[in-house]
């Protein structure tokens, strides 16, 4: 039996050297090797340790390695983890009643990746358009909003506005509209009898956190409900807890037609996503129009379901709102001192740090050597998103670390 080493053989500068010829350059991370974590707490190749307040772009919502996700995964992976869809497994039933009784909604299409939940949703929308709205065969419609980050698939850049995102990536996929975010009035002009849906963040995250004006997706709601169209809410990443309810669409009181879900579904362990809806939309598809190989196996379904026992607490939602608190005044103290302006809900910031102080990634690379992990968006924008395990303390001191590289240059 061979014992597994505690430290990995080759340093980070090697590791990370090393993938430079044989790792696409799709990412430019921070120059740190993870090697080991646990909770809110990260730990270098070296032995170095970070808290993570970016917590894998809110997929590990509870934590690197959570007690009970764990262990819920051990238990699957010791009975079964993989059937495809072609048989039934014994976990997935339990999934979906668990997600359709805490989301509200009534079906469940289990996918993997965000981006797969989204181009499910499209289609979805796309047939239900044909079949229950009655729009011309191929001329369905969906309204997006500028600045939106859906995902990377061929169809989801074909409605991005960021240049990066896009270029060199045509031909692109027809049938999208893009009107401004939080505007009701564009919206509502751009929606007409083609129109199937309207797809839209409720707090759009890579565009830096922008939260739309109160009573904007009570507007959408109302938009969509008077058209005859779906609305679709992408809560991939500011659903399961993350704003301080279980959905962000609840700081509104509205229930969207389909809700997307990805990321902390998964618990940090397995992609796990999914189209949450009314039966009367998930009901167009029939067998072998959609599917996925892994979908809805029952590892993840097995994770899936101790996701959402754990929401099913509100124990993570009243730490986002409680903590957020503890954000909200500490960036607000900042402000002026080295940081212009920030959104924040719950346990999730955009923060523009003033660009005298240094760039996004500046900022995010002398967080780094005080042991603090975070990720810039775009121009002089950090994003905070801790676990939502962290506590008060462990806050206070990213906010101290931020403090620091601020106020130390200016
Ligand atoms: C990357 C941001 C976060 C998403 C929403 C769908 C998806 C995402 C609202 C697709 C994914 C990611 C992917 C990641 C960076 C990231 C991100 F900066 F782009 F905005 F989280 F902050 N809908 N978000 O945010 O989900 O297919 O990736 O599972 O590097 O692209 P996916």
């Amino acid at each position: 039996m061979t014992i597994a080493p505690s430290r990995s053989l080759r340093s980070s500068a090697e590791l990370i050297r090393a993938e430079e010829p044989v790792l696409a350059h799709n990412y430019h991370p921070l120059p740190v090797v993870v090697a080991r974590a646990e909770g809110t707490w990260v730990e270098d190749v070296e032995g170095r340790r970070y808290l993570d307040m970016l917590a894998g772009y809110s997929a590990l919502n509870f934590g690197h390695r959570h007690p009970a996700l764990i262990e819920a995964a051990h238990r699957q992976l010791d009975q079964l983890t993989l059937t495809s869809r072609a048989f039934h497994n014994d976990r997935l039933a339990q999934f979906a009643e668990s997600l359709a009784e805490l989301t509200g909604l009534d079906m469940v299409l289990p996918m993997n990746t965000g981006a797969e939940a989204v181009e499910s949703a499209i289609k979805v929308a796309r047939k239900w358009a044909y079949e229950v709205k009655g729009v011309a065969p191929d001329q369905a419609t969906i309204v997006v909003a500028a600045d939106n980050f859906h995902g990377r698939t061929t169809t989801i850049v074909s409605f991005s506005t960021d240049e990066t995102a896009r270029a060199g990536f045509g031909p692109f996929t027809p049938g999208f509209r893009v009107v401004p975010y939080n505007d009701l009035a564009a919206l509502e002009a751009a929606i007409d009898e083609t129109t199937a849906a309207v797809l839209i963040e409720p707090i759009q995250g890579e565009a830096g956190v922008v939260i739309p004006d109160d009573g904007y997706l009570r507007g959408v709601r109302e938009l969509t409900r008077r058209a005859g169209c779906l609305f679709v809410a992408d809560e991939i990443q500011s659903g399961l807890g993350r704003t301080g309810r279980t959905l962000a669409v609840e700081h509104e009181g509205v229930v969207p037609d389909v809700l997307l879900l990805g990321k902390a579904l998964g618990g940090g362990i397995v992609p796990v996503s999914a189209v949450v809806a009314r039966r009367e939309v998930l009901q167009v598809l029939r067998p072998g129009e959609h599917g996925s190989t892994f979908g809805g196996n029952p590892l993840s379904a097995a994770v899936g379901s101790a996701v959402v026992e754990l929401l099913e607490t509100g124990e993570y939602q009243r730490r986002a709102e409680e903590l957020g608190v503890v954000l909200r005044d500490g960036l607000t103290a900042l402000v002026g001192k080295g940081v212009q302006g920030f959104r924040a809900r719950g346990l999730w910031a955009g923060v523009d740090v003033d660009p005298a102080v240094g760039t996004g990634r500046e900022i995010s690379e002398r967080l780094m050597r005080e042991g603090v992990l975070v990720k810039d968006t775009h121009g002089s924008t950090i994003r905070l998103a801790p676990p939502l395990t962290i506590t008060g303390d462990e806050l206070r001191s990213a906010l101290g670390a931020l403090e620091k590289v601020l106020t130390d240059r200016l």
